[in-house]
């Protein structure tokens, strides 16, 4: 090959190469630099302002993301309402009890005002779920890359069937994560998301009642623990009573969580499960160590903030982040 042939073929390679970086779309740090320089600053302060007065919201804020990236991708439709001829992610059962749409609303009105058209719902949820978990810290906990575009499509039947379930083992965990191209260790990083927040009753008092329809409990529960959690579900069918699933401190980010599974007072089946693998085991008790937790979480929230994300010029920019264009 000639010097000039070879110089053409690098050059060819570079050309497309870049274009493939600004186009074929991975996300990016700072996405809306130049269309929108004070995005990040919008979300972060209006999310802030709502955090301030609601401790609940980064609870809600981190859940309604992990359910947005696991039906679709991080794409936004959890965002969307029902309509007429279609019920909508929202209305599905392991929704119930996501709130907060209120302030993506408002975030997304802000956004519009200084420049319409241009930050995607997805990424308002991404950004929304980071900074309203950092306020305690006053400082961001983790990266988000931006540039995910909105979805058009939400259906309650997918989110059935891609959200894992309370009552999953540790194979169908570790499989629901696969799926989304996620690792054995991203699963035991993320669940350290129940370090924060509440769950209904209805989702482990099977443990506390009629663990093998013989009347008994779960014996992977530590005993003193599920007499506290039967003092507050008082009866098998009470789906409307919520407990703290980081028993001791459910408002604050930190590792405890590790800690209460390591004393078999994880929540649901799905926490208690962490411990019957050996190698997930190890990982449990390498993130009681709060500062290699912290960076571990922001690693994995990385990865599960990229699943199946539509971007470049897939999905579109909603108006309003309830209903498609
Ligand atoms: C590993 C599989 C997972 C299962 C089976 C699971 C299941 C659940 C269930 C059943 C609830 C209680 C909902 C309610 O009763 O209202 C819950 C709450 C929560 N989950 Fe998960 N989850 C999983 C992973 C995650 C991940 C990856 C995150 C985020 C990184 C997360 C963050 C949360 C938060 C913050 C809450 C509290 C919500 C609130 O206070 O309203 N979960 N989860
Ligand atoms: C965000 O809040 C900070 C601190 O209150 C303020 O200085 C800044 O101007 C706000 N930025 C925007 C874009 O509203
Ligand atoms: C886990 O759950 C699946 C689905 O319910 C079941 O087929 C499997 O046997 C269970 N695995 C273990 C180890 O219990
Ligand atoms: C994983 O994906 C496969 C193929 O789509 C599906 O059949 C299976 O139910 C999924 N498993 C879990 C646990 O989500
Ligand atoms: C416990 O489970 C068994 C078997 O599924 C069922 O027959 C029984 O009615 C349940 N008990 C209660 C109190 O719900
Ligand atoms: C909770 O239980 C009540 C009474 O059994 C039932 O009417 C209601 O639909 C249930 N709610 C949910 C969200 O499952
Ligand atoms: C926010 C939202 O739409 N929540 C819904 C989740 O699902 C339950 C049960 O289907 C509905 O009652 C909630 O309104």
């Amino acid at each position: 090959m000639s010097n000039m042939s070879l110089v053409l073929v690098i050059t060819i390679v570079v050309f497309f190469g870049h274009i493939g970086d600004s186009e074929g779309g991975d996300l990016r740090k700072n996405f809306y630099k130049s269309a929108c320089p004070l995005a990040e600053e919008i979300v972060k302060n209006v999310t802030w302002k709502h955090a301030a007065s609601n401790s609940a919201l980064p609870a809600k804020f981190l859940r309604m993301h992990f359910h947005d990236c696991f039906v679709r991708g991080c794409d936004g439709s959890v965002l969307l309402d029902s309509t007429a001829n279609n019920k909508a992610e929202k209305v599905a059962v392991p929704n119930q009890s996501l709130t907060g749409f209120d302030v993506i609303d408002e975030i997304k009105e802000k956004l519009e005002e200084t420049c319409p058209g241009v930050v995607s719902c997805a990424d308002i949820l991404a950004l929304a779920a980071r900074d309203s978990v950092s306020f305690q810290f006053k400082k961001s906990m983790w990266e988000v890359l931006t540039g995910r575009r909105d979805g058009r499509i939400s259906r309650e039947s997918e989110a059935l069937s891609n959200i894992p379930s309370p009552f999953f083992n540790f194979t169908t965990l570790k499989q629901s994560f696969a799926n989304k191209s996620l690792t054995l260790h991203d699963l035991v990083v993320l669940s350290g998301g129940h370090t924060i927040g509440v769950g209904h009753c209805n989702f482990f008092s099977n443990r506390l009642y009629n663990f093998t329809g013989k009347g008994d409990q779960d014996p992977s529960l530590d005993p003193t623990y599920a007499s506290q959690l039967k003092a507050q579900c008082k009866t098998l069918s009470d789906n409307a009573t919520t407990v703290a699933m980081d028993p001791g401190s459910p408002l604050s980010f930190d590792s405890h969580y590790y800690k209460a599974v390591n004393r078999k007072q994880g929540l649901f089946q799905s926490d208690a499960a962490l411990l019957t693998n050996l190698e997930s085991r190890k990982i449990v008790n390498e993130l009681l160590d709060q500062d290699g937790f912290f960076t571990e979480f922001g690693q994995s929230m990385k990865r599960m903030g990229a699943v199946e994300v539509l971007t470049g010029s897939n999905g579109e920019i909603r108006k309003k982040c309830n209903v498609i264009n």
